[in-house]
């Protein structure tokens, strides 16, 4: 074994977006263009003598392979150790909770999430810091800049390791351990939630189906709720991996998990419904009749913390992306917590929770968490929900509703537009960015402008600034619309319209979303021009 110095070229735009840099599959195969971002990554991180890193990935297409060019890039690196999921498998909260259960310096997550995967799909690499957690900007910043001006790689002529077998190996001095990608984060679950209780419902015949959509979800619900929670086999479907989801769009929304949704809501129904995502970070609820908006579900899961073990002692705040309904918000206010509001993407929420100024964090786009770790996390959210199930006795529906009459009801939806020519999206950004300053006080379809900007988010722990972090359009009874690009596609642009309107009054919360948001959505449509710019008469994705 020798270690070798290879020379290359840049690529442009390996810049980091929302989540990690994600690119196409046959991009991410060109000669050098993994090695390069993966020697970018440990360029910034300097001397890694003495350090520990976690690796693995969410089985797509292209994920063995790349936990093989890593083990030998890090070995070359000085690497002391790196644990490596078994068959390169680790989901993001498993490879989480790893990281900060076995003391690593950091970890890199294999992952596109949600996007497509197989050969014509998708492809993502994350780098986590030693929190957990997703690099924060000045590290993605950090390694864009090296991916810019890079002109070598160092690697190691070793070959492939078996990754298939439970156990340690080496390459050159760099102790590689092949760990059981489920244990640890199955520990920790049987920490914070009451699984006798899980244990005991299951037992009594409630029924549940929980989609894995063939990505990598599948093991830890087979281990989690068939093995240790006893929920009868069959519960988990679609619960292999597969390298590119079976075809599917491993989204977990009303949209693609459609078939879970039309079950939930047909005569053979079972008890509860959830879905997962690519890597398994993110979560969807389903009750008997009703899909629970994520937002929803983080205000339930806050006002309800109490009823699991882990967090008894109450919590200290929520936070909640911007775009995300501010449902959580009228939680926080009774329990008389702060609810802080981030910029997309959970980096953000990392330094709130590492300071002890949160416990629960959440996104409107099916991603729910707390400070157990430091990545958003599917199975932990399906698992609070059981908790909350056993602990009431109480359908999903009741619960829903329930709140919403504690609460009132946060109508919310959010329009995708996907693959718009980048410059169109762009343009419209722009045109909406120029009215900013004009809109408030305008009086706009029975609307009043209570105040609109491109919002800006001040980190309180460390000072750093994010801006242009989405167009808000705020109305004095708290209705919002909210434009923003996503930093995750892969294909031209995406535009993301959100909206929400609240309402007090209990005897309107039975109205369908879509009909109380519309006219908002025409708002937003004329103050953008989104179908005349994009050519769109209607969204691609309605969640
Ligand atoms: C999307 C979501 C965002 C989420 C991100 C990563 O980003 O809107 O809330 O944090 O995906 O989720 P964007 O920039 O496309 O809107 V995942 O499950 O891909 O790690
Ligand atoms: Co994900």
């Amino acid at each position: 074994m020798t270690i070798h110095t290879v020379n290359t070229t840049a690529f442009a735009g390996q810049r980091p977006g929302t989540s990690g840099l994600r690119k196409k599959v046959s991009e991410f195969q060109q000669p050098a263009y993994l090695e390069n971002f993966v020697q970018s990554i440990f360029n910034s991180l300097g001397d890694c003598a003495g350090q520990t890193l976690v690796l693995g990935g969410d089985g797509r297409y292209f994920n063995r392979h790349a936990v093989q060019v890593i083990l030998r890039m890090a070995a070359a690196h000085g690497f002391a150790r790196v644990l490596v999921g078994q068959g390169g498998i680790l989901s993001t909260p498993a490879l989480s909770c790893v990281v900060r259960k076995r003391g690593a310096s950091g970890g890199i997550v294999l992952s596109a999430s949600h996007n497509p995967g197989g050969p014509d799909g998708d492809f993502g690499i994350k780098y986590n810091i030693a929190n957990g957690g997703p690099a924060p900007e000045k590290i993605t910043d950090a390694i864009y800049e090296q991916t810019r001006v890079l002109t070598e790689y160092r690697t190691s002529d070793a070959g492939d390791l078996d990754l298939d077998a439970i156990g340690s190996a080496r390459i050159e001095q760099m102790d590689v351990e092949v760990i059981d990608p489920v244990a640890d984060y199955a520990d920790l679950m049987g920490e914070l939630f009451d699984f006798a209780a899980i244990k005991a419902l299951f037992a009594g015949g409630f029924t549940m189906r929980f989609d894995g959509m063939h990505a990598v979800s599948g093991p830890y619900a087979h281990a989690i709720l068939e093995g240790l929670l006893g929920a009868p086999a069959g519960t988990v479907i679609n619960g292999t991996p597969l390298e590119d989801f079976g075809g599917h769009h491993p989204d977990p929304n009303p949209v693609n998990a459609a078939e879970l949704v039309a079950l939930m809501s047909g005569p053979d129904a079972p008890d509860f419904g959830a879905a997962s995502d690519g890597d398994a970070d993110r979560n969807m609820i389903v009750g008997r009749g009703i899909a629970v908006t994520p937002s929803d579900s983080l205000a339930i899961i806050a006002a309800n913390a109490g009823v699991a073990p882990g967090y008894r002692g109450g919590i200290k705040g929520i936070a909640r992306s911007m775009p995300t309904s501010t449902a959580p918000d009228r939680v926080a206010q009774a329990l008389k917590v702060p609810c802080h509001e981030t910029p997309t993407g959970w980096k953000y929420f990392g330094n709130l929770m590492d300071a002890g100024m949160v416990t629960l964090c959440g996104e409107e786009s099916y991603g729910t968490g707390s400070s157990h770790i430091r990545e958003k996390d599917g199975l932990w959210a399906v698992l609070f929900w059981l908790n909350l199930l056993a602990a009431g006795g109480k359908p999903v529906e009741t619960l829903v509703r329930e709140h919403w009459a504690r609460f009132g009801r946060n109508y919310y939806s959010r329009h995708d537009y996907e693959a718009v020519e980048s410059k169109a999206a762009e343009g419209l950004m722009a045109h909406l960015r120029e009215q900013l300053s004009a809109l408030a006080g305008q009086v706009i379809d029975g609307y009043t402008v209570d105040f609109a900007d491109d919002f800006v988010y001040k980190d309180p722990v460390d000072g750093s600034i994010a801006s242009k972090q989405g167009v808000r359009i705020v109305m004095t009874d708290g209705s919002r619309i909210v434009f923003r690009l996503s930093g995750t596609g892969t294909e031209g642009a995406t535009i993301r319209l959100y909206l929400e309107r609240y309402e007090a009054d209990l005897a309107m919360h039975g109205m369908p979303a879509q009909e109380v948001l519309a006219g908002l959505a025409a708002i937003a449509d004329r103050l953008a021009g989104l179908h005349q710019r994009t050519g769109r008469d209607r969204p691609t994705v309605t969640t």
